[in-house]
């Protein structure tokens, strides 16, 4: 049976980073990923117009300056073919791809306590053991296909936008149908609509969107940009969204009215996140938040030419980003085309799908492609998609029956020798997850490290500092407006998924301060031992 010291389940940004960085400590490292290539995310979300909404400067790695210097970003926001080309640069550049092995899918994984390893179980039956399993298995990786009834009769296609076929799909002179509205529609909808016969959308949930501003990045400017990489880096290692702007400093009740419009406007301007940093209460006090709500809704009323048209696609049931915002190009704008319908299924409820398309509100909808764009089983989904065994042979679907419980996002109470990077109660999706997928992978390495050189074999979370970083966590939650949305964030699209805040809504800044504090004190919450 092979023998390792690490195994790391999947080969996107974070499993390449961890395979890279504990190569370095001397370890010897087996990635597995059930991809037929390396990239995670960005292998997968093929779909038309798929595109990072950070923008490509910050969504990059920061441990290598010439990987920063030499490799050279197109537009401001990178498109999935290019953060593809990137992550496949990397597994080349630093010789990665010898220690991965793709197309296997990890099935299982338990702790044998006699031995103090881990016994990871693939789809092809063999079997490998390792002193840590470092589950890199990314936060939005496993597709939800929403219980449509009628879906297995559609005579047509019909694709979710993470398992988009990599041939492509053409619809010249076809009718598309989209379920969902959040960013994977957003973002294929204008793309669609260019060359399709007819997109209709089928809206639950109307999104917040604002333009990112996309645009090619010239040489010259570039250049200047890759000047800036230390500045950048270092403001996003303290900001609260672990994003290269400074956090907001003051209240929206302390500006006037004319003030309040014109910081809003200037963000809207820069385009993407930048908006929501303006003031400090914009996710604490609804009404704060309401003010920024009505300010998108006049920038879609301006943006939609049918006024009540732009009526429909104004969302108005959850606070402005307690639902991840969405950053696009034309979204909008799409709907002013001939050939783009929206079915607002609250007025016009689904009934199903049919051969032929899709019944709502009483009338039939032909469609030659439906595209899935409904969402992921977000941030647990991957990690409970494996058996993993720890202590007496407790499966962590048993242990996280009632909502996930982790220490730092990093660690499970009885769970020897497992770290989950960018996990659940870690700042993860509410960062920007590569500054994140790096603070965890140093994190990781260097307790590693820590371990070797002190002749320790087993790390483990326990269970009382568990408890106070979940209720840390829940309390810190509770002070913001999320809990208020049926977001992905709480859990809500997933049928019979436990409620719970699933990202730490504390802030990068804090978090890595916090990290920092638990290594200084020796590993503080941390049982080690030999
Ligand atoms: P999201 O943001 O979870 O969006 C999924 C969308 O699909 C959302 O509009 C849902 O409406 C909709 N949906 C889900 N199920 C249905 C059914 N049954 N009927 C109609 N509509 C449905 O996923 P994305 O892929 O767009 O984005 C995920 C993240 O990836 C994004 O935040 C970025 O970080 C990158 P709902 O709001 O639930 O009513």
């Amino acid at each position: 049976m092979p023998v390792t010291d690490v195994v790391v389940v999947g080969a996107g940004f974070a499993g390449l980073h961890l395979l890279r960085r504990l190569r370095e400590s001397g370890l010897t490292v087996r990635v597995l990923d059930e991809a037929g290539g390396v990239g995670g995310t960005w292998y997968w979300n093929r779909y038309p117009g798929a595109r990072c909404d950070v923008e490509s400067l910050s969504y990059s790695y920061s441990w290598s300056k010439e990987l920063e210097q030499d490799w050279n970003w197109t537009e401001r926001y990178a498109a999935q073919p290019e953060i593809l080309a990137y992550l496949e640069h990397v597994a080349d550049r630093f010789d990665l791809w010898r220690d991965i092995e793709l197309g296997v899918r990890v099935e299982s994984a338990s702790f044998d306590e006699t031995t103090a390893r881990w016994l990871v179980r693939t789809d092809r039956g063999d079997d490998l053991t390792a002193s840590f399993l470092v589950m890199a298995t990314g936060c939005l990786s496993v597709p939800r296909i929403p219980d449509l009834p009628g879906l297995d009769e559609f005579a047509g296609e019909a694709h979710h936008t993470a398992r988009w076929p990599h041939e492509g799909v053409d619809v010249s002179g076809r009718r598309v149908g989209v379920f969902g509205t959040g960013s994977s529609a957003i973002q294929a909808i204008p793309t669609l609509a260019e060359s399709a016969a007819q997109v209709v959308v089928f809206q639950r949930t109307a999104a917040f969107s604002v333009p990112g501003w996309n645009r090619p990045l010239d040489p010259a400017e570039l250049a200047l940009l890759k000047k800036s990489y230390p500045e950048r880096r270092a403001m996003a290692r303290v900001t609260e969204g672990g994003n290269p702007w400074p956090g907001a400093t003051r209240s929206v009740f302390t500006v006037s009215a004319a003030e309040r419009e014109r910081e809003f406007e200037d963000r809207y301007r820069i385009g993407g996140f930048i908006l929501h940093s303006a003031f400090t209460d914009l996710f604490t006090d609804a009404d704060a938040n309401e003010l920024l709500s009505d300010f998108v809704r006049d920038k879609i009323r301006g943006r939609v030419e049918d006024p009540n048209l732009a009526e429909r696609l104004c969302p108005r049931d959850y606070p402005l980003a307690t639902k991840r915002m969405c950053i696009d190009t034309g979204y909008f704008e799409a709907f002013n085309r001939p050939n783009v319908r929206l079915v607002d299924l609250r007025g016009a409820a689904f009934e199903r799908v049919t051969t032929a398309g899709v019944r709502a509100g009483g009338e039939e909808f032909v469609l030659d492609v439906l595209v899935l764009a409904t969402g992921f089983d977000a941030m647990t989904g991957a990690l409970l998609g494996v058996d993993i065994r720890g202590r007496g042979g407790r499966s962590l679907r048993d242990a996280w029956a009632g909502g996930a419980t982790t220490y730092l996002g990093l660690a499970v109470a009885g769970f020897p020798n497992l770290f989950t990077v960018t996990g659940p109660l870690s700042p993860s999706v509410l960062s920007n997850v590569v500054g994140s997928i790096e603070h965890h992978v140093a994190f990781i390495a260097a307790a590693i490290d820590h371990m070797r050189e002190r002749g320790l074999t087993t790390i483990e979370a326990t269970a009382a500092a568990q408890e106070r970083w979940i209720a840390h966590a829940r309390e810190v939650g509770e002070g913001t407006l999320y809990p208020r949305a049926d977001s992905w964030y709480m859990g809500a699209n997933v049928p019979g998924k436990p409620r719970m805040l699933l990202p730490y809504v504390g802030g990068v800044g804090t978090y890595r301060k916090e990290c920092d504090r638990v290594v200084a004190a020796g590993y503080e919450g941390f049982k080690l031992s030999a």
